[in-house]
């Protein structure tokens, strides 16, 4: 049920529709901008009626002939969905495109979103870069959560293979002295970096290293951090992205950077609902200690791997500070 929605509170009482919005996203990252909730997602899959991206400069870059069109190559842009209450939900059509992003042509994955200096700023990665190859995590600038974002440095910020981690599925998080983080990494490395003030490049840790390993047991990609009570849970996505045992785990430590206890699993597949359920964010509501998750997860009818849905279920905390395990809900 749907009550009134006032101070910018959102309302405790309701139960999202899963799947949340209709087509076929993934890697949801939700935030609370301007008194609304926000969802940023990659396009998983273009609907078949969409009007079809050029694919020239993508199809040379991977040297593929004009009839090979995998998904990941039609990956070119991002929409976005704002929502006063975690039921309703407005879309807002490419807020970023490849076609503002010089270096980038496909493969547009995994919007993190953060509002810093007065502005919004969108991490992406793009072109699913190899050793030797240009793409990697970029930063794009816009002046309203909405968009459209436009390339903020004409480069990547990450644009190389450190500690063995792909540079794609970054995180933003502000820690408490203000301080910007951008975790990221696939292929089972997890790395963190610091962001300077004006989000244009990487600073050095205390130790004087730029690129830091945190790669918890199970790591695969997909990592996102949250504080509650003094503790930093970091949480991540193991599994095959495309098989049914995708899933979310999660750690405990003291400070942004760990050290790390990894606790369980807080978010696997169920028979009776979705399977392939990952690549999660977490948001509080405001002024109350209720917290939601957002991720995404395939229908049981499907077993294509980019037929994914976004959904929203609760979160829930135990009095000891454990994450207990989320019951996947559907329309
Ligand atoms: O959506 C593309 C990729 O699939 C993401 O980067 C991974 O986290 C997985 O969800």
């Amino acid at each position: 049920a749907l009550a009134v929605t006032f101070f910018g509170a959102a309302n405790s009482d309701v139960t999202p529709r899963n799947p949340i919005v209709a087509g076929w996203y993934a890697d949801p990252e939700i935030r609370r901008f301007g008194g609304q909730y926000w969802i940023y997602p990659t396009t998983s899959e273009a609907p078949s009626d969409a009007p079809q991206p050029n694919l020239n400069e993508a199809q040379r870059r991977m040297r593929l002939a004009p009839n090979i069109r995998p998904a990941f190559l039609t990956q070119t842009y991002l929409d976005a969905f704002s929502s006063p209450d975690l039921v309703h939900w407005t879309r807002h059509s490419r807020v970023l495109d490849t076609k503002g992003v010089r270096w980038a042509a496909y493969a547009i994955w995994a919007p993190s979103v953060i509002s810093a200096n007065g502005r919004f700023y969108l991490f992406f990665s793009a072109n699913d870069v190899h050793e030797g190859e240009t793409g990697g995590i970029g930063v794009a600038v816009a002046s309203t959560p909405r968009g459209p974002f436009h390339d903020l440095i004409g480069k990547p910020l990450i644009g190389s293979i450190h500690n063995g981690a792909q540079p794609i599925d970054q995180f933003a998080f502000r820690d408490d002295d203000g301080q910007l983080y951008l975790y990221y990494g696939g292929w089972g490395h997890l790395d963190v970096v610091r962001l300077s003030p004006d989000l244009k490049s990487l600073m050095p840790h205390s130790d004087g290293t730029t690129f830091r390993e945190i790669t918890p047991p199970g790591y695969v990609e997909g990592s996102f951090v949250v504080k509650r009570r003094g503790i930093y849970y970091l949480m991540w996505s193991e599994g095959g992205w495309t098989g049914p045992d995708y899933r979310v785990a999660y750690a405990t430590g003291p400070t942004a950077l760990g050290p790390f206890t990894k606790k369980g699993t807080i978010l696997a597949q169920d028979n009776r609902v979705a399977r392939g359920a990952g690549h999660h964010s977490v948001i509080k509501e405001p002024g109350v200690d209720k917290w939601w998750i957002a991720y995404h997860r395939r229908p049981l009818s499907e077993t294509k791997g980019d037929h994914r849905v976004l959904a929203v279920d609760r979160l829930n905390f135990s009095a000891d500070g454990t994450i207990e395990p989320v019951v996947m809900t559907k329309q």
